[in-house]
């Protein structure tokens, strides 16, 4: 049984005050807060077996290399990849677009050629393929979406042309929340011979992924945004794909064979992962994963579908409150934006952190879907399976108290 209640011990920091006040966090989609159990299992691995990994013959080292070796199987079964050379760790969503970005324009395309985006992504997926873009003359399209926030679908089929190479879109969108229909985007795509990308920041955390049934070519992830540590994520590739792509990096641990006329790369995956990896991160990343596999993302989406609901239930309620993206709740997933009258979302934002309320605001790096929308900005409350109804009376109490004041 989902007992919220007890799901906030395994996270102190919920219980500590700000301004005198508790503190109530709905920051979520931007870094969740972490269990007891992951930051134990890091502490415990930086005093009892820290070693570098993939190196050492002594016994430390091969025992941080079992843990971080662990923890890509784990990350493996977490979003059913059918092998672990397909998990190659990264420092998170951000790299593994870039990483993806970089590797795939320079084996698979060249100028002229086309990368279709959507309308409603985070800066990462754009501005990775705008500086190959800027590099090769590669061409950046967009799937456009419509005043509820929803991808315009229907047109996807005519922004794809013969010089179109890969799709690359968000699996949940970080400012409305909308899900995006992704296996219908890759149908599309594949029938047309192009891979594609999805970006799973803002999905892996709330609901299970499962990269072979969504028949997706790459996937990204981030620890930090599901109860991890900060500076690792993944990035999942088909092998085939994998395969056929350059390295990123050059350094130590993806290389073969090194010589003054010539240098051969490592197996997969670790042709991908140049340099010490963040090996006590993985292990963390891995003690999440089973903190979220305790729980069963049954439970978790239920419990955050319902805050979900429930918060955009209650907004409604206020004068002059504006959501933006899907008024569907199911449609939705974990993230409310929105903006109160003229009410600056600095303004509130501000306010409200008096009131010990953690809400994000701003563009929430995706500049060009504020273009669209006509803000420069909104608040954003998003949720993560510790927060409760009460927390979201508190933030519909304090919107109403910050107003008053204007
Ligand atoms: N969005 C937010 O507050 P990194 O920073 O690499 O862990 O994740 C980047 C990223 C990529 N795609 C999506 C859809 C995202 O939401 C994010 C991170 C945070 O919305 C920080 S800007």
């Amino acid at each position: 049984m989902f007992n919220v209640n007890k799901v906030r011990e395994d996270f102190p920091i919920l219980s500590r005050e700000v301004y005198n006040k508790p503190l109530v966090y709905l920051d979520n989609a931007a870094t969740t807060q972490k269990p007891l159990c992951v930051l134990d299992a890091m502490r415990d691995e930086y005093l009892n077996v820290n070693a570098n990994v993939h190196r050492g013959v002594h016994y430390l080292s091969q025992q941080a290399t079992d843990l971080h070796e662990a923890a890509r199987e784990k990350v493996r079964q977490f979003i059913n990849a059918s092998k672990i050379e397909e998990i190659v760790f990264t420092r998170g969503t951000t790299e593994a677009i870039n990483l993806v970005a970089q590797s795939f324009c320079d084996s698979q395309m060249q100028a002229g050629d086309e990368v279709i985006v959507t309308e409603m992504e985070h800066h990462s997926n754009i501005v990775s393929w705008q500086l190959q873009a800027m590099k090769r003359g590669i061409i950046v399209k967009h799937i456009p979406i419509t005043d509820d926030g929803v991808l315009c679908l229907d047109q996807l089929e005519s922004l794809i042309s013969s010089r179109t190479k890969i799709i690359s879109v968000a699996h949940v969108s970080n400012v409305l929340g909308t899900i995006n229909p992704v296996e219908e985007i890759i149908k599309i795509a594949h029938a047309h011979g192009i891979p594609v990308m999805v970006d799973g920041a803002q999905s892996a955390p709330h609901f299970k992924v499962d990269v072979q049934a969504m028949d997706c070519d790459f996937f990204a992830f981030s620890g930090h945004k599901m109860y991890g540590p900060t500076g690792i994520g993944v990035l999942y590739g088909k092998e085939e794909w994998l395969e056929k792509l350059p390295p990123y990096q050059g350094g130590g641990e993806m290389i073969d064979k090194v010589t003054w006329e010539k240098t051969t790369f490592e197996r997969l995956p670790f042709k991908f992962e140049a340099g010490t990896p963040d090996y006590v991160a993985t292990h963390g990343l891995a003690k999440a994963i089973e903190y979220i596999d305790s729980l069963g993302f049954d439970a978790i989406q239920q419990h955050e579908h319902e805050l979900t609901r429930y918060c955009m239930e209650q907004l409604q309620t206020i004068e002059g409150l504006k959501i933006y993206g899907p008024m569907d709740a199911s449609k939705k997933d974990a993230v409310v934006s929105f903006n109160v009258g003229d009410i600056h979302h600095l303004d509130m934002g501000t306010l409200l952190d008096r009131l010990g309320i953690a809400v994000r605001t701003g563009h929430h790096c995706a500049q060009p879907l504020m273009d669209r929308l006509g803000i420069n900005g909104t608040v954003r409350a998003s949720f993560a399976l510790y927060n409760t109804k009460e927390e979201i009376d508190t933030l519909v109490a304090g919107i109403r108290r910050v107003s008053q004041m204007f």
